[in-house]
């Protein structure tokens, strides 16, 4: 028989998955709390930008095999993926979990598998859910299993990387792990490596403190290089030439919806344990402002200059703008002092509103160039300048052409220099 899988947020990563699980035989249900969401996806329609997103969904649509609904209804396999943000007190907010598992309560039955893919704390999958789900009066591990898979994909590449990327799950017992390697087995070509569910969400949040306290020493480095006159994209580039060596790239902080988040659900618990990640996380929220002390060096002080920001998503070529640096820079330059006008070629939904191109250059002072979209390096700097009052250019990602731009009459900056 045909496995009913219920799927628990549709979103970044449980839209991608309940399409997936769709369209390789599951009945799948994909319940969503916000009845817009549910009523946009049942047309076929998507309300977040993923390439490949539109396609997989109408087909799973047209194949009957996956429905959109607000309920959660009884099935044979449970798939939590709901945000898991950070509480002002810069712990995580399992709010989302807990109220998903409670909807799972009712229909829970003896033998289901419940999922939880959302990033946590350690511990989170063997405590607060297990918690939850005895509510039933059913035994975790026992009358029914429990795993935890944690979603790996990079936003923009998600479908390939949903199938080839390799999958660590966890399970509260082995035969948890099991039954959930041979649900995931279904689409993932990549290897599906079994562990407990505390050392799979540690996995989890060690990936992403361990690029963030990288891209935090590139932006140490940015910030050394400065004083010395040195370009450190190059220094970048040239260090990496050594087999060993892989520095990340510096730039005006860390957004998304994991990377500034993931390192402080791994230190929330271990004060005396975590200094070094929690260094790393301060650095990059100082990043913002010192793009602002940058454009005031450059630009000069605010009067009435304009600012053109080019970028507000959180890294090139995707419309994600959570936790982008975008968002303190923009609110540091209002409170300066500097006029704002917004340019993002994917970006739809931000807290300010978002120009055409024309009018966010038009008589405006400066570009800050903030998220490397691939459209910007097509645009014509002489076609630009014309319409700007001062020809500046901070790129603080190294997306921009020097040369192409210096040609056509720009002061160029790149990241950061001596102030
Ligand atoms: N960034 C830098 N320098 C770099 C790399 C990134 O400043 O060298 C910035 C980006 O501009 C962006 C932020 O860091 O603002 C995060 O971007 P990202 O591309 O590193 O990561 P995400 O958040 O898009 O996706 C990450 C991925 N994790 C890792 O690469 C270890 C992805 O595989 C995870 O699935 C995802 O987090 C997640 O959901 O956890």
């Amino acid at each position: 028989m045909t496995k009913k899988v219920c799927v628990l947020g549709l979103g970044y990563v449980g839209l991608p998955t309940a399409c997936m699980f769709a369209v390789q035989g599951y009945h799948v249900v994909g319940v969503d709390v916000k009845r817009e969401v549910v009523e946009t996806i049942s047309k076929g329609s998507i309300h977040i930008e993923e390439a490949g997103l539109k396609t997989m969904l109408q087909a799973a649509i047209n194949s009957r095999n996956l429905v959109a609904r607000n309920e959660v209804e009884p099935a044979d396999v449970f798939i939590i993926a709901v945000p898991t943000p950070l509480a002002p007190d810069k712990r995580a907010d399992v709010s989302f979990v807990e109220s998903a598992a409670r909807s799972i309560v009712p229909v829970l039955a003896r033998g289901n598998l419940v999922v939880l893919e959302s990033t946590v704390p350690p511990g989170t999958t063997n405590g607060l859910l297990c918690r939850i789900l005895s509510e039933t009066g059913l035994n975790p591990g026992v009358d029914f299993h429990v795993a935890h898979s944690p979603e790996r994909v990079l936003p923009g590449n998600v479908f390939s990387e949903l199938v080839s990327n390799d999958r660590v799950i966890g399970g509260i017992t082995p035969e948890s792990a099991q039954l959930a390697r041979d649900l995931y087995m279904s689409f993932v070509e990549g290897e599906i490596l079994l562990t407990d569910s505390t050392t799979a969400e540690m996995v989890k949040l060690t990936e992403n403190t361990f690029r963030d306290v990288n891209i935090a020493l590139a932006n140490e480095l940015a910030l050394i290089a400065a004083e010395y006159g040195v370009d450190i994209f190059s220094v970048v580039a040239l260090a990496n030439r050594h087999s060993r060596v892989n520095v990340h790239q510096p730039g005006p902080g860390v957004g998304g919806h994991c990377i500034p988040v993931d390192p402080w659900f791994i230190v929330e618990n271990s004060n005396e344990a975590g200094k070094l990640i929690r260094r790393a996380r301060e650095l990059n929220d100082s990043m913002p402002e010192r793009i602002v002390q940058l454009v005031e060096h450059v630009v000069g002080p605010a009067q009435d200059a304009k600012i053109s920001v080019w970028g507000v998503a959180y890294k090139g070529n995707v419309d994600d703008t959570r936790e982008t640096p975008a968002a303190p820079i923009v609110h540091l330059l209002r409170k300066r002092n500097y006029k704002i006008s917004i340019f993002d070629f994917h970006v739809r939904n931000f807290e300010c509103e978002i120009d055409s191109l024309e009018s966010a250059v038009n008589a405006s002072d400066a570009i800050l160039l903030l998220a490397d979209h691939k459209e910007f390096k097509y645009l014509d700097p002489h076609v630009i300048g014309q319409k700007m009052r001062r020809r500046i250019v901070i790129d603080t990602r190294n997306c921009l052409d020097p040369a192409k731009w210096k040609g056509a009459g720009f002061d160029f900056h790149l990241l950061w220099k001596k102030l």
